[in-house]
């Protein structure tokens, strides 16, 4: 740039605003009926854990009320949330699933 004034050379640096987007947890949550396997399945299905890592989040949800699967933008996460949901529906489980903001 060029000051109009003196005619001094001006060097402005701008720098790339990169907006974090806001992120959302998927949860899953504990009933009496979803068979434990058929949660150990959406896991790796959905989440892409392991058979371990998807055990372990099975038997917190079981033994706890709820539990995290992963952390998304917001599509990402209403994503999943559908398909988890139609998932348990089609196989007549109760298992529920929901997105919270982080
Ligand atoms: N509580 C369920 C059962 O005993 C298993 C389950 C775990 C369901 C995690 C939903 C979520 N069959």
């Amino acid at each position: 740039d060029n000051d109009g004034d003196t005619g001094t050379v001006v060097v402005t640096k701008t720098r790339p605003k990169t907006k974090r987007p806001n992120m959302y947890r998927v949860l899953i949550l504990n009933d009496d009926y979803t068979p434990m396997e058929f949660v150990v399945h959406v896991l790796e299905r959905f989440f892409q854990k392991n058979q371990e890592d998807a055990t372990r989040i099975m038997l917190h949800v079981h033994h706890h009320g709820v539990g995290e699967c992963g952390v998304f933008t917001y599509e990402v996460a209403e994503t999943k949330v559908t398909q988890v949901m139609d998932f348990a529906r089609k196989h007549q489980h109760p298992l529920q699933c929901v997105m919270e903001k982080k």
